[in-house]
């Protein structure tokens, strides 16, 4: 039986899953939703579904554009996110808090920008564990300016080989762009090593941060990197909203990403001049509602005692971890030390898929794949894993009801 300490009373997790109504429904026909694939996407607050709400109710306009009330309340509120944002991940300043659609617009965006300056033979330096979107874009820039990608490997734990980051550094170094948690390992990475090491050489770093503010504030400024990217649907915040934050030096020295309305300073046919940040890399009418609501989330998160938030979701990988250990051809992959509460599994004979098909009719959501980590899948030598993610409003008994489920699952298909 588990023999890890039990959940500390600290964090009253009942209390706090009274803010998210769609964990009070059932899939199927008695069959009440375990919801086990926050790595994919969170669920929602009370506050954020409301604050959405509102916003197209009674607040509806366009920003920094019009001079009547609705539009300058809209303006306030939008600012007033970013303001949020800022806070959540302790930026110096609000113009450092760039709003993208996601992580994977964020990365693009410093490929797009930052890679304009890149010469054939310049290197990226990446790592095994990189999700898709740190990994394409680079391979696009790649393609088209003839720079190369360089690879750090990983061990079969799951843990990054740091003295190989640190040779894979040369003169021709321009970026070193790594993942701060491991969406299919869970492993976190000592991004502040890694900022030092490359600082060291003059190398810029960019951080992956999308599994990483799930978690509770950061603090980039800490960590030192030069670009830190996230997605909003993470951290309790709506889809299709996301931040680039980025060293104020950096940010000004990026030309612009693209083209158009609230961008500039002034445009003749002649030439436009731009305008400052944060505005001049938000080109077009933004996405407002969701970044008010993405404010409402960080305030939401950072409302949370992040103590006990660590040690809540700490007993539940634990836990979940010493549990699914006894079912039989089960392996965990990534045991890394150092873990968010991410729990890959790969079975001796089955395919995650059909497990997971299984769980999802016993109301538990996994997912099942490779997780958007082809390349990382090819090094571990699987097809894919089952992933249960974890949350904050998570619980021990979440954690059984995946235990059980796995148990009937896997009885079944042998
Ligand atoms: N990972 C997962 O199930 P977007 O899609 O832009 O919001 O985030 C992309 C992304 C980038 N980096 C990491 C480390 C990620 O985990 C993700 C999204 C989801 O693991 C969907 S593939």
């Amino acid at each position: 039986m588990p023999t890890t300490a039990p959940t500390p009373a600290t964090f009253d997790v009942d209390r706090v899953r009274q803010d998210f109504p769609a964990l009070r429904q059932e899939v199927y026909e008695d069959t009440p939703l375990v919801y086990l694939d926050n790595a994919a996407t969170s669920q929602k607050p009370e506050s954020v579904i409301d604050r959405l709400n509102r916003y197209y109710r009674s607040e509806n306009s366009n920003v920094h554009r019009g001079v009547h009330r609705l539009s300058q309340n809209a303006t306030d509120a939008y600012e007033e996110a970013r303001e949020a944002v800022r806070s959540y991940i302790n930026a110096a300043a609000t113009e450092q808090v760039i709003f993208t659609g996601g992580t994977t617009e964020s990365i693009n965006l410093v490929a797009n920008t930052y890679g304009q300056r890149l010469e054939a033979g310049d290197e990226i330096v990446i790592t095994e564990m990189e999700h898709h979107a740190n990994i394409v874009p680079w391979q696009m820039l790649r393609d088209t300016r003839g720079i190369r990608l360089k690879v750090v490997p990983i061990s079969d734990d799951g843990v990054l080989d740091l003295d190989a980051l640190n040779d894979a550094l040369t003169d021709r170094t321009r970026l070193v762009s790594v993942v701060h948690i491991s969406n299919a390992l869970g492993t976190v990475n000592p991004v502040e090593d890694i900022v030092d090491l490359a600082h060291d050489r003059g190398i810029p770093v960019l951080v992956d941060g999308a599994q990483s503010v799930p978690h509770g504030p950061i603090d980039v400024q800490r960590i030192g990197a030069d670009f830190y990217c996230f997605s909003g649907h993470k951290m309790c915040g709506p889809t299709g909203i996301g931040v680039l934050y980025g060293r104020r030096e950096m940010l000004e020295s990026l030309p612009p990403y693209q083209g158009g309305g609230d961008m500039i300073e002034e445009v003749t046919f002649e030439k436009t001049t731009y305008a400052d940040l944060p505005h001049r890399l938000e080109a077009g009418t933004p996405n407002i509602a969701d970044a008010i609501a993405l404010g409402t989330a960080a305030r939401y998160m950072e409302e949370l005692d992040p103590e006990a938030v660590g040690t809540h979701e700490a007993d539940l990988l634990a836990y979940a971890t010493e549990r699914v250990r006894s079912i039989d051809g089960l392996r965990v992959i990534g045991t890394a030390p150092n873990k968010a509460s991410v729990l890959s599994m790969a079975f001796e004979d089955l395919h995650p898929y059909d497990v997971g098909t299984i769980l999802d009719r016993l109301g538990i959501a996994v997912r099942t794949g490779h997780h958007c980590t082809q390349p990382l899948m090819q090094r571990l030598g699987l097809p894919g894993t089952l992933r249960a993610s974890f949350a904050f409003y998570n619980t021990r008994d979440d954690a059984d009801a995946l235990v059980d489920a796995l148990e009937t699952a896997t009885t079944m298909l042998r």
